[in-house]
Formats: C-alpha cells, structure tokens, sequence
C-alpha cells in the first residue's frame, strides 16, 4: 500500500523519486562486485525481474513482521517503521532529481498511511490490535483470558465485527489499491524510455545543431563552427548475406547496459556538463546550446559491452553525432603536453552517479572521442544516455561510455570508477573479437554452398584478415572482406563453404589492423572481456 502511494506521488510529480525504484538501485549500488558479477554472469538480463520480485517479496515479509510486532510490542514496531523511513528516505535522496522537502514529506505519508490501513486490517481480522491489547494489558490479566474471549474485546472496543470473509474482501481490496496505485503512478510516469520532464524532439539534428538550442558557444566558436557530416555508408562496406547484421544498427536494435532501472529523464534546459579537475584552466560549464554550437562531427563508432560473450550481442555500430572530446579539453585549458599524473584520468560522472574512466591521453591520440548527443541521425534516445554521453572508440563501455553525462574530471589514475570498484580491470581495450551470424548452433543445412559470414572487430586497430575454419580449427581459409567502414567499426566477412554431408563444427578468427590474430584461450567475460573463437556446430545432409 505504501509503495502503491509513493508511486502514485511519483507518478504525478517525478521530482518524487518512485520509492521502490530507489530502494532496487540502492540494492543493486550497494551489491558488492563480486556478487553482482555472479549475478550478470548467471542472470544476465533476467537479473532484474529477480531483484523485483525479491524485494516486493522482501517488503511483504517486513510489513508482515511489523504488523505482527504492532500486536507485541507496539513501540518496536512503530521504531521499525522509522527505520523503514529513514532507508526509503536515503535511498531516493540517492536517485538523480529529489524534491528534498516532497520526498520525505511522501515517504512518511505513505507509510502512515500503509500502517493505518494495517492497523484496520488487524483490527477486522479479531486479533487483538495495538490498541485493544494496551487496556487489556492495563486490566491486569491479559494471560488469563483465552485468544477468543481476546478477540471478542477487541470486536466490540472497536466496535467493528467482520467475519472472515469481510477480512478477506477488507485486505483483498487494499492489496488491489496498493497494485492500482502502482499501475497508474507507472502509467503517469511514462514507460521506460518515455521524456516527461525533458523535452527530447525539440533539437533538430538535421540541421546544424545550436541554433534552436540558443546560447553561445563559449570561446567565439558559434557562428563559424563547422558541422561535419558523413556520406551513407559505401555499399562495399557491406555484404548483402542472409543473417549478416547491418553494418550500422538501428537505434531501436542497439544494445542496451547500464545500471539504471529507470533512465534518467534529463530536462535538457537544467542539464549542463561541467568540465574540471586537475590541470584544468579554464573550467567549464556548458549547457546544451553552447556544446552543440562547437563544431561537430558524425564518426562511426563499435560500441562494445565487456560482458559480452563470445558470439554474444551486446556489442552494435552505430553512427554518433558529437563533439570532439578533445575540442571540449582545449576549450578548458587542457592540452596533451600537460598531462601529468595529477590529470592522467579522465572521469566521466552520469548524473545517477555512475562513473566511468580512462586514460586521458586516449583523448588526444587522434581517435575521434566523442561527446556525442546524436545517434543515427537522431537524437541520442533517453535509454542511451539522452541529452549526451561519451564514446570512445576502442574502449569497453564501463571504462569509458558514460551515459546521461553531466561532468568530466581529471583526476590521478587512484579514482576507481564504477565497475572498477566492482573488480572489473581498470583498463577496457576492447579485445579483438569475431562472430559468426548467418549460421546457427545447431543449424540443419543442405549440402552445397553456404555463406559462413558475420562481423569481425577490434575497434581503434581495425580488421586486416578474418579465417574461417569448418573443421573445428584444423585448416583455416580466409574468407572474403567487406570493405572497413571505420577502423573503428566492426568489418563484415563471408567465407563461400562447399558444405559436404556429416557434422561440422565452423569457427572464426580475426586478425587486427596491427597483424596480431585474436587468441584462441577461452577466457570469460570478467574480469577484461571474452576471448576465445565462436565455433558453431551443424549438420549437413
Ligand atoms: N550512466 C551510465 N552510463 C553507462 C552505463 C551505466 O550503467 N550507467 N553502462 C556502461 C556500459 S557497461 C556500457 S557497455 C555502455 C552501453 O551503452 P548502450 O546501453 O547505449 O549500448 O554504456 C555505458 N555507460
Ligand atoms: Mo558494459
């Protein structure tokens, strides 16, 4: 009942954080790493529902113990409902936009009323409550009598006889309202992904950004800036092959990390990225206008998740629209040659919290690193770190690609960033991979030629070779390339199999830009990404 009605506030007025939403999150910061490593090893995306379910599961299991406390010993109980406030309180002042006088204000509401609500449900129920048990206490003999005599008191001081039917329908009903009132507070929230409170849609990408944001550009850059833009994408950087992935993703197939159960909804006119720390000179703070009158590029850039397993998909292209990170370094004073260990990491903070980070030469060494609020043409989506984020090519996520950004800081290589905290390694390069999709595990195929292809990667080195082996890694032929988009992209290859009846286990292997072939160790995901060939059995007949 009472996350029923924080939800509900929530949904009418999200500076309200949902309570529940805020607990799962301290839940999920507060897991150690190693633990919540296990669990996205052995959970992976179902991890979620889990911790749901454990918590409403959780949260019954306390309420219940509260209640039967209330009977026993009403002072504990009422002191369990403070300490309930105080966590509920703490964990949604950790959520990224707090009313700090609303906030509490609902948290106490709710739960008066949820006790209040538990109180008449004891009542109807014949047990004895709180306070019918105190003036039986008073009377002298509370032990004397028997359950049933208790009960009847009770009955008749509160002047409230149910049977046990009443009771059922009494709290069958305040269960329904507690979960209609969840329905509608999510309802009024917005789904995941929706922008209530930002306004997404009002910045028009195709043409030059700035101007409809208003606001100069620090600097003087705002009538010269330069907007680079890209050609689509040559038709020999693809393969057209059944089962081969497009060589840029669509926005709504992009993979999707993070640990936010709810994105952030950022409103774009509040929103400013802060730039500073060590060796900065001139600290920034840009709104949204002036980072988009800078001049801007479009780069295509492979974004990978560490976690990905070999063969897995949490890795995509997508084609960003951004500032060079490198553009807003100089702009704050920031220049290679004055990096010293005080400035030599660079920590990208979200406004939730997460952080992220790398070292801050990689800003400076000619990849495009960018402080992109474009995707595809688009805006970046609010799941994708709606108004900006960071990508830096060749690097994992976790290190570098911080999502809803609201500061860059340097700092000495000592900061441990949010996954790093977690055990995962300070270094993310992303590892030289490659993946076989237009040939399922398991597959039946027919005698003849088959197209083995897929994507192979090493983002920032760029691919040189691909093999394809389809006697599980005795011989290796080299298989056909698409032309490199990027070397920071993913390059697609296809090897044309003369597929003979009987079973065949396929395998793929790529070799980087620099000439190192990917190694053929199977390591897991933890703790610096898969390594290993993607090998794919089938059956021809
Ligand atoms: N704020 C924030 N940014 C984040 C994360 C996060 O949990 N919070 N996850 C990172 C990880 S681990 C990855 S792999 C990428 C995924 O980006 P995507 O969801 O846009 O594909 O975002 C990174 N940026
Ligand atoms: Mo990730």
């Amino acid at each position: 009942m009472a996350f029923g009605l924080a939800e509900l506030v929530h949904g009418v007025y999200q500076l309200v954080p949902s309570v529940f939403v805020a607990l799962a999150q301290a839940i999920i910061r507060l897991t150690p790493g190693s633990l919540a490593t296990q669990i996205i090893e052995t959970l992976g995306k179902a991890g979620v529902p889990v911790l749901v379910g454990c918590l409403a599961a959780g949260a019954l299991a306390v309420a219940g113990l509260l209640a039967y406390l209330s009977l026993r010993k009403p002072l504990l109980a009422l002191a369990g409902v403070g300490v309930l406030a105080g966590v509920a309180v703490a964990a949604a002042f950790n959520q990224p936009f707090v009313d700090p006088v609303f906030t509490p204000l609902t948290v106490v509401g709710a739960l008066a009323a949820g006790a209040t609500v538990t109180r008449l449900l004891l009542r109807a129920s014949g047990l004895p409550d709180v306070e019918a048990g105190v003036p039986a206490a008073d009377s002298g003999s509370p032990d004397a009598r028997s359950p049933v005599v208790r009960s009847k008191e009770a009955h008749s001081e509160g002047g409230m006889a149910f049977g046990r039917r009443s009771f059922l329908l009494l709290s069958g009903g305040a269960a329904a309202a507690g979960l209609a009132a969840v329905g509608v507070g999510r309802a009024l929230a917005g789904g995941e992904g929706a922008e209530v409170s930002g306004t997404p849609g009002s910045h028009d990408l195709s043409r030059p950004p700035g101007g409809p944001a208003g606001g100069a550009a620090g600097g003087g850059t705002t009538q010269t800036a330069r907007h680079d833009t890209l050609p689509p994408p040559p038709a020999t950087a693809s393969i057209d092959v059944e089962g081969m992935p497009p060589l840029i993703t669509p926005t709504e197939d992009f993979y999707l990390i993070d640990t936010a159960l709810t994105s952030p909804r950022i409103n774009v006119d509040r929103w400013s990225l802060t730039v500073g720390g060590a060796g900065v000179d001139n600290p920034l703070e840009l709104s949204y206008g002036d980072l988009t009158s800078m001049p801007t590029r479009e780069s295509d850039v492979t974004l990978s998740c560490v976690s990905n397993e070999v063969g897995g998909g949490l890795i995509s292209n997508g084609r960003w629209t951004g500032v060079l990170l490198s553009d807003v370094l100089e702009e704050a004073g920031v220049s290679p040659e004055k990096i010293d260990r005080a400035s030599e990491q660079l920590v990208g903070r979200s406004v939730d919290g997460w952080t992220a980070g790398f070292r801050t030469e990689l800003a400076f060494d000619g990849r495009e690193a960018l402080v992109a609020f474009g995707l595809n043409d688009g805006e970046l989506p609010v799941k994708h770190g709606y108004p900006v984020r960071l990508v830096v090519p060749g690097l994992y996520g976790y290190v570098s690609a911080t999502k809803w950004l609201t500061e860059i800081e340097l700092t000495n290589w000592d900061f441990d960033a949010y996954w790093i905290q977690r055990t995962w390694a300070k270094e993310g390069p992303i590892k030289t991979q490659s993946r076989i999709d237009t040939v399922g595990d398991g597959e039946r195929l027919s005698a003849g030629s088959v197209p083995v292809g897929g994507v192979a990667w090493a983002p920032h080195r760029g691919i040189s070779m691909v093999e394809v082996s389809t006697d599980d890694g005795e011989t290796w032929n080299e298989a056909r390339l698409a032309d490199q988009l990027d070397e920071d992209t993913w390059r697609q290859y296809v090897y044309e199999w003369d597929a003979r009846p009987g079973d065949h286990t396929l395998k793929v292997r790529a070799t980087d830009g620099e000439g190192q072939t990917q190694t053929s160790r199977q390591t897991p995901p933890h703790p610096s990404g898969a390594t290993g060939y993607h090998a794919v059995k089938v059956s021809v007949t």
